[in-house]
């Protein structure tokens, strides 16, 4: 069917039947009885091509010019997961795309909707997350003019330079091939996010429904395997067999990549000890011995030769050069990477492996026989007792039971919970609150913690945790601090409406860092504090959840195991000694004040 027999929906001269179940309505002209042929339109045309593609879910923030598509999305049996705010929704689709490797799709009204997903589509396309922000846009005409049109806002070129493609459908005949190329998009090579234009005017087109079917796409193998080519993998074995102080990183892309049997193997057939960077914690268990994290500067310092699968040398390894990484720096880096552009992106990489990480792990098992020499004893060794020393030294203020909770007696029994149940998703940000969960909260099974990755960003706890549970259905625990708690906090509401298994404990230390701050000129309180002993739990009570204060460990453990056990929307509102924290966590030393007095 050509474009010029696609017609509008207020132009046709039609009478609508519905026919049962069926997506596709068949229409009649008035004057005569004779049927034409069935016919279907944008809004059915888009339904179609997300479910050919096995979208089951979308996450969604209704309005103009989208309601109805929500409406009918839901009708068709699509799962609409309605939130309070596109940021949130936006985060939802992020991590569903992580935790799934389907493209999450997050759709909103045109202008400000758009905008509000757009944080979450460049925070996706950073953190290297495949999603779909389906936007709806005003009339075209009259924003190309720019006649001031409802929510006018030239969409597409906004989103161009903040996600990985962007696409317009103007036609309902093009709808297969714009949600193909999404999809593609999304998911091929580096995974990231796609923004796709879908103007008002779309979803009433109408076409023939047989045209329309043979229209859609069902997109084939969107994530080709990239195998590594045999001399890259032989000089990454060669320089790996060669080290005496070898170390292998592991970031959230060797978590994405679902090879988790075969990077365990490659681990442990190596005997090469490992340091997984957050979101890649438990893709082998945190209690494995060959887990360098509890001395993290230590390896990182020594390593000659570190390996590293999915992940980058960006801020969060000190782009692999400077005093984390010894002065002057000798370490030689292997890295695995689909990407062929991140090689050298930072310091000369010695050995590039490009392909995806199941291939390229693959590979390298296969030259790991039983003639591969383990890593010289006295580095294993050198490892053992500074880790053995480390953990014993948290142990011991694990067991401390200061008389008001601080980070670490809280984050003990955070920790225990979790021992109890390695299913549970943990959800994590905050800056103490999030440096301290990640190295004392211990992960067991692979893709269980989601948090605020490359851009160390705030906002993404209630989204996360939204997606975290609709598509695992385990129980999910979000570790908040309540700073950034606050960034998302309304989604309680869409937690409490859709009855999802999460429980939400707040660190409440009555401010950002801490609650101490005072205002030297009196009158207004510190930038940095709230208001003091918030009552938290009463947000979730309002919209029927359960709400419980913690002043102790014990409170907090009974709390927990609830929560957990009944899966009610839970929110436990922690509280934590105001005087604990530092200023930024661990990253102290990003401030501008501390580079200055380090000058
Ligand atoms: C780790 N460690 C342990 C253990 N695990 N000791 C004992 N037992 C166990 N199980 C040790 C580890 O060896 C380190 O000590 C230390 O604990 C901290 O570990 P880790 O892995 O957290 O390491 P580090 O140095 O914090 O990691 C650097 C980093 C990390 C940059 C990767 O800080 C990070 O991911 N930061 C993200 C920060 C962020 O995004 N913040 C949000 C914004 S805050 P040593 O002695 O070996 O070093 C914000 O917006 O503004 O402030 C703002
Ligand atoms: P971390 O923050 O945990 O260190 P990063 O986000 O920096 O992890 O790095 C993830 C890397 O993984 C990115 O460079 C990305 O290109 C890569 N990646 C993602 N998925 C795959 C895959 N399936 N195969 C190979 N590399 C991948
Ligand atoms: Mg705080």
């Amino acid at each position: 069917m050509g474009r010029s027999q696609v017609s509008t929906g207020q132009n046709c001269m039609a009478l609508l039947i519905h026919l049962g179940q069926s997506q596709t309505k068949r229409y009649f002209h008035m004057t005569n009885e004779t049927p034409e042929q069935e016919q279907t339109d944008g809004f059915n045309l888009v339904i179609d091509a997300l479910k050919l593609n096995d979208i089951d879910t979308i996450y969604a923030l209704p309005g103009i010019p989208i309601t109805d598509l929500t409406r009918k999305a839901q009708a068709a049996g699509i799962r609409m997961i309605s939130f309070r705010h596109e940021q949130h929704a936006g985060n939802a689709a992020a991590a569903a795309g992580f935790l799934t490797q389907k493209p999450g799709i997050c759709l909103t009204v045109s202008a400000p909707g758009f905008l509000n997903g757009l944080t979450a589509l460049t925070n996706a396309t950073t953190n290297c997350f495949p999603m779909i922000l389906i936007s709806g846009s005003s009339e075209r005409e009259i924003v190309d003019l720019q006649q001031g049109d409802y929510e006018e806002m030239d969409q597409l070129a906004i989103a161009k330079p903040l996600c990985k493609a962007a696409f317009r459908v103007l036609h309902a005949e093009d709808i297969g091939v714009g949600i193909a190329r999404a999809i593609r998009s999304a998911l091929s090579g580096r995974p990231g996010g796609v923004y796709l234009d879908l103007p008002a005017k779309l979803f009433s087109q109408t076409m023939e429904a047989e045209a329309g079917k043979r229209s859609l796409i069902k997109v084939i193998d969107p994530a080709p395997r990239q195998i590594p080519a045999a001399d890259a993998v032989k000089r990454a074995l060669d320089l790996l067999k060669g080290a005496k102080r070898p170390l292998i990183v592991l970031g959230k892309g060797a978590a994405y990549a679902q090879a988790d049997a075969d990077i365990r193997a490659l681990v442990e057939k190596s005997g090469i000890p490992y340091l997984p960077m957050s979101m890649a914690k438990g893709l082998l268990p945190d209690t494995h011995e060959q887990s360098a994290a509890a001395t993290r500067s230590y390896v990182l310092a020594e390593a000659d030769v570190v390996m590293l699968v999915g992940a980058r040398l960006n801020w969060l390894l000190s782009h692999g050069k400077g005093k984390t990484w010894g002065t002057p720096s000798s370490t030689k880096f292997i890295q695995i990477d689909i990407s062929p552009t991140e090689m050298d992106s930072n310091v000369p990489i010695s050995a590039p492996l490009v392909g995806d990480i199941g291939s390229c792990v693959s590979a390298l098992l296969g030259g790991i026989g039983s003639d591969w020499a383990k890593p010289p004893a006295e580095w294993l060794q050198a490892i053992g007792e500074r880790k053995d020393k480390n953990m014993a030294k948290m142990a011991a203020t694990l067991a401390l039971n200061p008389a008001i909770m601080n980070f670490h007696s809280a984050l003990n029994v955070v920790r225990n919970v979790v021992k109890a149940n390695p299913e549970a998703v943990v959800v994590n940000e905050g800056a103490n609150t999030l440096d301290f969960t990640r190295s004392i909260v211990d992960m067991y099974l692979p893709r269980k913690r989601l948090d605020v990755g490359t851009w160390g960003i705030m906002g993404i706890g209630m989204g996360f945790a939204v997606a975290a549970a609709v598509t695992t259905g385990k129980p999910v625990i979000a570790i908040e601090g309540d700073s950034a708690f606050g960034f998302s906090g309304m989604e309680v509401e869409t937690i409490c409406r859709y009855n999802l298994p999460i429980c939400i404990v707040v660190f409440n230390n009555n401010g950002i860092y801490k609650g101490t701050d005072v205002n030297p000129l009196g009158g207004d309180v510190a930038p940095t504090v709230f208001v003091k002993n918030a009552r938290y739990e009463m947000m979730m009570q309002a919209f029927g959840g359960v709400g419980v204060v913690a002043n102790t460990p014990a409170e907090l453990a009974k709390a927990m195991e609830e929560a957990v056990a009944s899966g009610r929307p839970t929110l436990i509102n922690a509280i934590i000694d105001e005087t604990a924290g530092t200023e930024s966590g661990r990253i102290t030393s990003l401030n501008p004040q501390s580079a200055a007095k380090k000058k």
